[in-house]
């Protein structure tokens, strides 16, 4: 590795580019939201502020053979960020402008670093929708979750980041610059390379630019918040709804746990008696949202709900909305260490799903909250300890504990991440779901797009023997 890389890219890029050694700063791009006690301090991080930058970034250190890890605003929560392997961090958090909005096309075109909630009040200004809802969304960037193929509540009824990713400008390592997709609506001229590029949390190439696809605005929405004594009969209500048919455009659950720790934190008042919450959100036109309001309420109430609660004015609603984002934060500041999962199981095995983290949690003895995008089956399990962070011991524990929930996970046909990635806390159980020769084919299409392993190195796929040192 070049010991001057730091020199070398400051008298590429300007010194304004680089936060170097010494910086204040420098350590914060060894951290992400990850629950991670270390923290993996880079040699520098490169502010790039255009696809050129970036480029340049990739060819000298290619050239250098220096590790390179991309990053977007570093919310990410599995570690896909870190710079384990020492080297640079390339940060796209300065590309933060929105290029273009067309309405008639239904497209925006925007850098990386945008904020995603950014983005949706740009849009809807125009009475137009970007629909995926990270609960981050108000401080991850838009690249990050091209990176992770972020989800959100709304990917219930709307689908995941990729469903809007039109089309993308990616710098490769060596420093080509590849643009690929398309900004019609419909388009299968060329393998779907777009799609491919989303969700590999920076392994394949930098995202410099990108295609979105947008929506017309729902004339309304309403929430509904059902008030269930428990957990098992909040799952059972949510299962029951789908066999329904219904399809609002949210269907989350939140256990007793998480509500409690939220509630002091809120304006939004939840009811005393909760001992789970299934939030539902609907839109549409105003008729018939209300006639889905109407039915979905009393369905509720058949299930079991003890309360079914509305909220219909934007004030309200933007009050349950952020108690709902808070939930994840609540928790990190209430407890020394969170190890949150983003499990995803088939719809049907939800409600057994929910049981076996019971059971994880009765036979560990460690505390659970669970919260999340129930009715995609993502659930959020959330293992909770007030032990020493510090002690290995007690770490070991926690992830032991989490590597159950993965078993259990796999067990009922689910996978190990819904929505938050694998990066680096993920990595080594992905043996639990997929076979050797599955991921034999990935590393050999990681391979194509980076022969020598230097970008984002050490994320995503189990460490071979003799891979990048840590
Ligand atoms: C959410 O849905 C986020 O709030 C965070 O994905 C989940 O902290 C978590 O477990
Ligand atoms: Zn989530």
């Amino acid at each position: 590795m070049s010991d001057d890389i730091v020199g070398v890219l400051e008298r590429e890029l300007g010194a304004g580019a680089i936060v170097g050694p010494g910086h204040e700063r420098l350590d914060d791009y060894g951290r992400d939201e990850s629950p991670l006690p270390e923290f993996y301090p880079p040699l520098c991080a490169v502010l790039v502020e255009s696809v050129d930058m970036a480029s340049a970034v990739l060819r000298i250190c290619a050239e250098r053979k220096v590790p390179v890890t991309p990053r977007g605003a570093g919310s990410g929560m599995c570690g896909g960020a870190l710079p384990v392997a020492g080297g640079i961090v390339l940060s796209t958090e300065r590309m933060k402008k929105i290029l273009e909005i067309d309405a008639g096309d239904l497209i925006a075109r925007v850098e990386p670093g945008v904020i995603t909630g950014h983005l949706q009040e740009a849009v809807e200004a125009q009475q137009l929708f970007y629909p995926p809802d990270p609960a981050s969304l108000e401080y991850c960037s838009i690249g990050g979750n091209v990176a992770t193929n972020a989800g959100g509540p709304r990917a219930f009824k709307y689908g995941v980041t990729r469903e809007y990713i039109l089309g993308l400008e990616v710098a490769l390592m060596g420093g080509e610059v590849l643009r690929c997709g398309r900004r019609t609506a419909k388009g299968v001229t060329s393998y779907d390379l777009v799609a491919g590029f989303v969700g590999t949390e920076g392994t394949f190439g930098v995202i410099t630019e990108l295609l979105v696809k947008l929506l017309p605005y729902p004339p309304a929405a309403a929430t509904i918040l059902g008030v269930f004594s428990d957990v098992p009969t909040a799952g059972a209500a949510i299962n029951a709804l789908l066999r329904d048919g219904l399809r609002p455009r949210v269907l989350e659950l939140a256990d007793k746990n998480s509500v409690d720790y939220v509630r002091p934190k809120t304006r939004y008042r939840f009811p005393a008696n909760a001992g789970a919450i299934v939030l539902i959100e609907v839109d549409g036109e105003p008729d018939t949202m209300t006639m889905q309001m109407e039915k979905i309420g009393m369905r509720c109430d058949d299930l079991g709900a003890i309360d079914v609660l509305a909220a219909t004015e934007p004030a309200e609603r933007r009050a349950v909305w952020e108690a709902r984002r808070l939930i994840s934060p609540a928790l990190k500041e209430g407890w020394k260490i969170k190890v949150n999962e983003d499990v995803c199981v088939p719809r049907g095995r939800i409600v057994e799903m929910l049981a076996r983290v019971d059971r994880v949690s009765a036979e560990t003895g460690i505390a659970t909250a669970v919260f999340g995008h129930a009715g995609d089956g993502n659930l959020h399990v959330n293992l909770l300890s007030n032990d020493n962070p510090d002690d290995p011991d007690v770490r070991a524990k926690m992830w032991a504990a989490a590597e159950q929930v993965f078993i259990h996970c796999v067990a009922l046909g689910g996978t190990l991440s819904g929505e938050h990635g694998v990066g680096l806390t993920k990595r080594d159980y992905i043996p639990l779901e997929q076979s050797e020769q599955l991921i034999g084919w990935q590393r050999k299409w990681k391979a194509m797009w980076d022969p020598q392993g230097l970008l984002n190195p050490g994320k995503r796929l189990p460490l071979q023997r003799n891979a990048c040192s840590e």
